[in-house]
């Protein structure tokens, strides 16, 4: 067992493979297609990547319904070109993180097929099954993806648990049995030498016994259980003994997907004495522009609430815990389009947006065509849809009355699908992801927005990601030194100091349109003393003036 804590000064590249790169030309990328594009990665600089499920599964979710954990998914190619990826991955110094997804199977897994087939089969409590409560479903449960989180089933007149799609039936991690079940899988994955696991929604696995109804709202159909299920009872006791049975025996790298999860949650999880995860994923950045009620309830970013919540997370878990530190990822809208400037200013406010977060501490994760600021899309038809999420909510938004052209903006600016849009290569058809149809239309901008241009153009997004990769390499500030926000009124700056034995970092954003000042004497001669570091945009003179999205980063030894 090592204990190096190597994905301290790592950087992640996430790899959604459906969307990466096609090598067959039936328009849907594989993993041929992602081994064709390791040097291209290498060339980045990162040194792990996480890959999204690649296992069998129908595709009801992406592959986030696995079918067979042990055997890859057909359109992606074979156990052989799997063992081949992961060999030409350590063969570059790359480090391979896979998706596990164990709060739920496919509902055409083997043990959800014996479970549902009688209730004293061997597998039935590998499950959630309880019997209709007055001719209704066993609670009021809403399911993440719309409807009832319960599906009726007539071989044993019996309702199963499913948080999200009815083809995505929850685990029941109660049962002794199912956890050695998912340890073995996971041993199988680490015996051929990946290095670490991101953990779907891992925080989902321990319901309160009972699961009694969550509170509904008005006007609603079902209610959200969510204090019933996130960091339930067993949640930390299910997590030291993964770790304890697993884990623990490999030098790896861990991440739970957490959503509703806090600081002090995050440092219960992963302060390395509890033995839990090295870091998790929160969500709470990521619920700022929405109203209450949910994700497709639009409301504009406020910075002073980025501010506050990044501050939060970087004070809290200094010391106790570590940060993973994102902006996007396959379930998130393109950051240059959210909390930028997708036109105009697109390549300067992705670097700027990099910037913000490449320089705080904890591990960062690039999204595969972030690091070339791909952008949201705009499809006039709901049928260029392919999200199960979106296709729901739609149906369930038009039930209840909402204006098609609502819903339609509630999917441009917050739809999954933003992200899954083909990855864009170059700028011949399909922006040189396939040679055949896309299983998702591609992005219109490929002409302008692409690999091959920009790793022909030196000042591009990319070679800007590359610099703020190799820093982290080279700056322990970067992943030691301590967080303080500076002028936290500022409704457009975001500005923040590192600091490390004698060392400091500044970090100055700009994240509007508009030239923006702060008024600070004691920072204006700070600066004026420190050597740029890195900045978006040619330095003319040290100020605390910035240009439109300007970014710069000061350092001072
Ligand atoms: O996502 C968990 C999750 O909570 C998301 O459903 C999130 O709330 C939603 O995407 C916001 O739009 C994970 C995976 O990342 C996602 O792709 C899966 O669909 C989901 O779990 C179920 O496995
Ligand atoms: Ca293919």
């Amino acid at each position: 067992k090592g204990n190096t804590e190597w994905w301290k000064k790592a950087t992640v590249y996430q790899i959604y493979p459906r969307s990466f790169m096609d090598s067959n030309g039936d328009g849907i990328g594989d993993i041929q297609g992602i081994i064709s594009k390791l040097d291209y990665l290498k060339e980045l600089g990162v040194e792990v990547i996480w890959l999204s499920p690649v296992y069998d599964s129908p595709n009801d979710d992406n592959g986030y319904d696995i079918r067979d954990y042990e055997k890859i998914m057909a359109e992606f190619g074979t156990m052989e070109d799997f063992d081949l990826m992961l060999a030409e991955m350590h063969n570059r110094g790359l480090k391979l993180v896979m998706d596990l997804v164990v709060n739920h199977t496919s509902d055409e897994h083997e043990w959800f097929v014996q479970s549902k087939s009688s209730k004293d089969n061997p597998y039935r409590d590998f499950y959630y099954w309880r019997k209709g409560k007055d001719g209704k479903e066993p609670n009021n449960w809403g399911s993440v993806f719309s409807g009832s989180a319960w599906e009726y089933d007539e071989t044993t007149d019996e309702y199963y648990l499913h948080l999200f799609t009815k083809k995505q039936p929850d685990l029941n991690w109660e049962n002794p049995k199912l956890r050695e079940e998912v340890y073995k899988m996971m041993r199988f994955w680490l015996d051929k030498g990946i290095d670490g696991f991101r953990m779907d929604v891992v925080n989902f696995i321990s319901k309160v016994p009972g699961l009694p109804d969550g509170e509904l709202q008005p006007g609603q159909l079902y209610a959200d259980g969510g204090k019933y299920f996130l960091n339930g009872p067993r949640i930390h006791e299910f997590m030291q003994e993964m770790n304890r049975e697993v884990l623990s025996k490999y030098d790896i790298m861990t991440v739970g997907e957490m959503p509703g999860t806090t600081p002090e949650d995050a440092v219960l999880y992963t302060n390395p004495e509890r033995n839990e995860v090295n870091m998790i994923f929160t969500f709470e950045h990521m619920d700022l522009d929405s109203a209450p009620g949910g994700k497709w309830n639009l409301k504009p970013l406020d910075l002073v609430d980025l501010k506050d919540n990044l501050n939060k997370w970087q004070t809290g878990l200094h010391g106790k815990g570590w940060n993973s530190l994102y902006w996007n990822n396959h379930d998130q809208p393109r950051i240059v389009s959210r909390f930028g400037n997708d036109q105009e200013y697109r390549e300067k406010s992705a670097k700027m947006l990099g910037t913000c977060l490449h320089m705080m501490q904890g591990t960062p994760y690039v999204y595969q065509g972030e690091e070339i600021g791909m952008t949201n899309v705009r499809f006039e038809n709901l049928s260029d849809y392919e999200d199960v999420e979106t296709m729901n909510m739609y149906k369930e938004r038009s039930m209840l009355g909402y204006a098609h052209e609502d819903i339609m903006e509630s999917i441009y600016v917050k739809g999954r699908d933003n992200a899954r849009t083909p990855m864009l290569w170059d700028d011949s058809e399909n922006g040189g992801f396939t040679t055949g149809t896309p299983w998702l239309r591609v992005n219109p901008r490929y002409l302008e927005i692409n690999v091959k241009q920009a790793l022909a153009d030196k000042n591009s997004i990319f070679y800007y990601y590359q610099k703020l990769i190799g820093f982290r390499k080279e700056l322990d500030i970067i992943t030691e030194g301590n967080f303080k926000l500076l002028h936290r009124d500022h409704s457009a700056i975001f500005a923040y100091n590192r600091t490390w034995n004698n060392e400091k970092l500044i970090v100055l954003c700009n994240f509007s349109d508009q030239v923006q000042t702060i008024e600070d004497e004691a920072l204006l001669h700070e600066i004026q003393h420190a050597d740029v570091l890195i900045a978006n945009d040619e330095v003319y003179e040290k100020t605390l003036t910035l240009r439109p999205y300007d970014a710069v980063v000061y350092y001072k030894k």
